[in-house]
């Protein structure tokens, strides 16, 4: 651990710490955050009603609309003077969701990434090749001041450049790579174009993130390049990465700083709070933030807070993978879909590449779901097999085509996207 005080703190210490921090928290939005203190008002509630931990579920939820409604820096606690870095979430329509940092939220940055990459397996001393972008996006500069505080040496090579980024792995001998799942993979197939495989590269680690993946992707990138991947997860809204991440020597369930992020699981349907092992959004409240302290951020993400401790020692709470995301999630014919889901049919199947997207098409009043999956094999008898597990394990019909490996779309170090939804075009 990099912080056993913090991250091994007996429950009733950690719950004790929970409850001060959101305490606190409260007050500050009520004084400093006029948008806070009129939900607040519109909820019933003043600061006083928080007493204990369970009193949190009385007070209003934040949502991504929030964060517009006060564009830019209207939820801010803090001076704009006392402002040290501005981040902003990519993929929305219209104007992005602003973030903002004060040197306090900077060094929370950078503990919660140093923990979470030392998980991972990075020690102080190893070379970090960093291909998470840097810039707006949280990935690149928050991976960075996480490395700084833990001692690692960082190669700050962005996304994008397979090319030079293959030359630089050869020639810098990183221990520890950050990049997207999807990219890991490019970087993997740009080392096998060129004849070399996992025993070639020095790479130990591969800490993964900023969409959702699964272990048929773990197990090719463990094997291609010779690394232990864990899983990351964070978001700007709440901090950037590092919210959690997975120990390498157990990689089941992300642990999730639960001293600077209070999570709570929701029904997504009725946000009524569900218990530990129950699957529901992720709800977040980034306590200890100063710049722009959120609560109770309904995160979109559809996981679970696995029941019992880890194999770690650590105390605190771990998630399961991202399953989804409330508002990705695809209801086809009745039946909800997560793209997740796909993925787990072809891992049992396991003749397929982890290389697969969804298209969404409407002919009359009939949803249908289309597959691409990349397969060596792309015959009609694999086709077939992979629509009949499909419906046998998750209900629904769909269309599948094989494609040849190397033909759908891969990612250039951002996000890739595995579903496109026609359904609404006209
Ligand atoms: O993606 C922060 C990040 C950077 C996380 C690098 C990990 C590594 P945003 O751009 O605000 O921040 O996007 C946040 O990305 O709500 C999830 O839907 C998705 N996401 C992030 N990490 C994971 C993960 C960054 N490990 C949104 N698995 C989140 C699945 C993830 N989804």
């Amino acid at each position: 651990m990099f912080q056993p005080e913090r991250e091994a703190m007996p429950l009733p210490e950690l719950r004790a710490l929970q409850l001060r921090q959101l305490q606190d928290m409260v007050a500050r939005q009520h004084e400093h955050v006029p948008a806070y203190r009129k939900k607040f008002q519109d909820a019933g509630v003043t600061p006083d009603d928080l007493q204990t931990l369970d009193d949190l579920r009385r007070f209003p939820l934040t949502y991504k609309a929030d964060l517009r409604d006060n564009y830019p820096l209207g939820l801010s606690a803090v001076p704009r003077g006392a402002l040290r870095r501005i981040h902003a979430s990519s993929g929305t329509s219209g104007k992005p969701t602003v973030v903002a940092y004060d040197d306090h939220d900077l060094e929370v940055f950078a503990e919660v990434v140093a923990r979470s990459l030392y998980a991972a397996g990075a020690r102080p001393g190893m070379v970090f090749h960093n291909a998470y972008g840097y810039g707006l996006f949280t990935g690149g500069l928050g991976t960075h001041g996480g490395a700084a505080r833990l001692g690692l040496c960082t190669v700050p090579v962005s996304g994008g450049g397979t090319e030079r980024q293959v030359e630089l792995i050869l020639d810098l001998q990183p221990e520890v790579i950050a990049c997207t799942p999807s990219y890991a993979l490019v970087l993997a197939d740009q080392l096998a174009r060129r004849g070399l495989g996992p025993d070639d590269i020095s790479l130990r680690a591969a800490v993964l993130g900023a969409e959702p993946w699964g272990d048929k992707t773990r197990q090719e990138v463990e094997t291609r390049l010779g690394v232990k991947a864990t899983n990351i997860y964070g978001l700007s809204e709440i901090i950037g990465p590092g919210v959690s991440n997975e120990d390498a020597s157990e990689q089941r369930g992300s642990y999730l700083w639960e001293d600077h992020f209070y999570p709570e699981i929701l029904d997504p349907q009725t946000a009524e709070p569900l218990p530990d092992g129950a699957w529901g959004v992720l709800v977040l409240s980034s306590m200890s933030r100063r710049a722009m302290p959120v609560l109770r951020y309904w995160t979109g993400d559809i996981t679970r807070l696995m029941p019992g401790a880890g194999a770690t020692g650590r105390t605190m709470r771990r998630m399961d993978q991202i399953r989804g995301r409330s508002d990705d999630l695809i209801i086809l014919r009745g039946v909800n879909v997560y793209p997740t889901q796909l993925e787990a049919v072809l891992v049992g199947l396991g003749q397929t590449s982890p290389h697969y997207h969804v298209t969404l098409t409407r002919s009359g009043r009939m949803d249908e779901l289309h597959l691409q999956v990349e397969a060596h094999d792309e015959s009609v008898a694999l086709q077939q097999e992979i629509e009949r597990q499909i419906k046998a394990q998750i209900g629904v019909t769909v269309r599948c085509k094989l494609c040849a490996p190397g033909s759908l779309a891969r990612s250039e170090g951002g996000k890739l996207r595995r579903v496109t939804d026609l359904r609404d075009v006209r």
